[in-house]
């Protein structure tokens, strides 16, 4: 075991010259968070590169909450506010949420459309849940009866989606938790639940866990094993890397988040302190201020309305215009979106969250260009700024966020995303001293007229915003890209 714990930084890789840019830029403002990094087996950062390259270039994934939750669909007793932690807090005996799974039906289930759900939005790949918290496997496992194969539905949707997913050529992936409220081997066994036997033991839980992975990695090659539930004192950062090493050497192409250890951060989602495992970053409901440079991966996943799995009552919908500028966002400081949707245990996904993403999906045929495989902003501080006087409740100084636009990069190009279309008519980037060598709306591919001088560059706008949710002006520049200090 100790020889796997020698870690091999990653902090060295180099991305794209932009992100190296980038950060030199921002290490004043950048979090104290750092990069996850790789831990075992040895990998060159050229390999490493090679690994994260599909990763990279993606952009926008989604996330899949699917679980037998669904079957009481957010509500218990009343309370409305429930969904995949329903278990957790209503406090349902294990014995009793069993029943749920003789309700679990979902005839509706087609793989091949929320597939389609998934492409028509734009999304390269799809991570979606093997094993929740609660224990429950969404494929027939030969390890355990808790899961699919005890529920009316003979079929199985793991199955159905990496088939669906590999002919459509979308990334098939796996969220697994670490966690499990079910299994009497787990450490902090609940009072509620009522099925357990003996005394937990967590070598034979992560034996059992083991095995399981096995099956998901040998059966469907995901892309990514997502892990989550990691929090918990049973696990250890030493059973995170021994799982990392026994996950990487099954797939050497495998990408595991950086869940799979001890290191992250809260909520950010990055890794604090030396103990880091994993390949990237995993900030969840919130985007960072800031990028953090380049060889740092991350990936911040969100709810479409209030909850992970599907809850009947939340009709807390985002707007198509906040994922849009949410995507443009994250992809300005170097980040994935993993957007989720909840499906009813009938086996569809919302309609609302449908609708929502169609709309994502024609922004996305126009604009993809300023998305997919960009690396992040030549700029920096368009994002908003650190206030001088407020403090977070950390007592870091407070970000104040900004919304007026955003920038992405490829070589020879800078996109810049406009949420708010300027009055004057003009998209002014002050301090841009690279020769523009045209300008044009990727909604319209004619040319605009560009003034150079020494503050910077200027653009003419068309009167109105060519798109209602973000209309996106690539300049195509000579030489290297800049790195723009304001
Ligand atoms: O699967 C979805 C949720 O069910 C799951 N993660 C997403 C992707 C989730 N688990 N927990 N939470 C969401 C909120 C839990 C937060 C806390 Fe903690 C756990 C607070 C304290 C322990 C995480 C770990 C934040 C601080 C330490």
């Amino acid at each position: 075991m100790k020889s796997l714990l020698t870690p091999i930084t990653m902090a060295h890789t180099v991305g794209r010259l932009s992100s190296l840019l980038a950060c030199v830029a921002l290490t004043s403002v950048m979090p104290a968070i750092a990069a996850p990094s790789s831990t075992v087996p040895a990998e060159t950062p050229k390999q490493h590169d090679a690994r994260m390259e599909w990763f990279r270039e993606a952009k926008f994934g989604m996330f899949i909450h699917w679980g037998v939750y669904s079957v009481p669909a957010g509500e218990w007793n009343g309370n409305t506010d429930h969904a995949e932690w329903i278990m957790e807090t209503a406090h349902i005996p294990v014995s009793r949420y069993e029943q749920f799974a003789k309700e679990f039906n979902p005839v509706k289930f087609d793989a091949k459309a929320w597939v389609k759900t998934a492409k028509d939005a734009g999304m390269k790949y799809i991570v979606i849940t093997s094993k929740h918290h609660d224990g429950f496997g969404l494929w027939p496992s030969a390890m355990t009866d808790w899961c699919i194969k005890s529920t009316p539905f003979q079929r199985d949707p793991l199955r159905e989606l990496a088939d669906e997913c590999k002919k459509a050529g979308i990334k098939f992936c796996l969220y697994h938790s670490i966690m499990d409220w079910h299994s009497s081997d787990w450490g902090t066994r609940r009072k509620w639940n009522d099925v357990a036997t003996g005394t937990p033991d967590m070598d034979r839980y992560t034996a059992y866990m083991k095995g399981q992975l096995k099956e998901l990695v040998t059966n469907y090659h995901p892309g990514i094993l997502w892990f989550d539930g990691e929090w918990e004192s049973p696990w250890t950062h030493e059973r995170g890397v021994d799982l990392y090493a026994y996950l990487r050497a099954m797939d050497p192409k495998l990408i595991i988040n950086n869940r799979v250890g001890k290191a992250r951060a809260g909520m950010e989602g990055m890794d604090a302190g030396k103990e880091r495992v994993g390949d990237y970053g995993t900030p969840e409901q919130q985007i960072p201020p800031r990028g953090f440079g380049p060889g740092v991966d991350w990936e911040t996943c969100m709810t479409l309305n209030n909850h992970w799995g599907y809850n009947s009552h939340d009709k807390q919908w985002k707007s198509p215009e906040t994922i849009v500028h949410n995507l443009c966002d994250i992809a300005s400081k170097g980040g994935n979106y993993l957007l989720n949707v909840g499906p009813t245990s009938e086996g569809l996904i919302p309609q609302p969250s449908v609708e929502r993403l169609a709309e994502v999906g024609a922004w996305m045929k126009v604009n993809g260009a300023a998305i997919y495989d960009c690396g992040p902003t030549p700029f920096g501080a368009e994002a908003g700024t650190f206030s001088t006087t407020e403090k977070d409740k950390e007592g870091k100084p407070k970000f104040v966020s900004a919304w007026n636009w955003r920038a992405t990069t490829k070589p020879g190009k800078i996109y810049v995303e406009i949420f708010n279309w300027p009055a004057n008519g003009k998209l002014e980037l002050a301090g841009l001293q690279s020769k523009v060598k045209k300008a044009y709306l990727l909604a319209e591919h004619k040319k605009l007229k560009v003034e150079q001088g020494a503050a910077g560059v200027s653009i003419a706008l068309p009167v109105e915003a060519p798109d209602k949710l973000a209309s996106v002006v690539c300049l195509e520049i000579q030489g290297k890209l800049p790195q723009v200090v304001k």
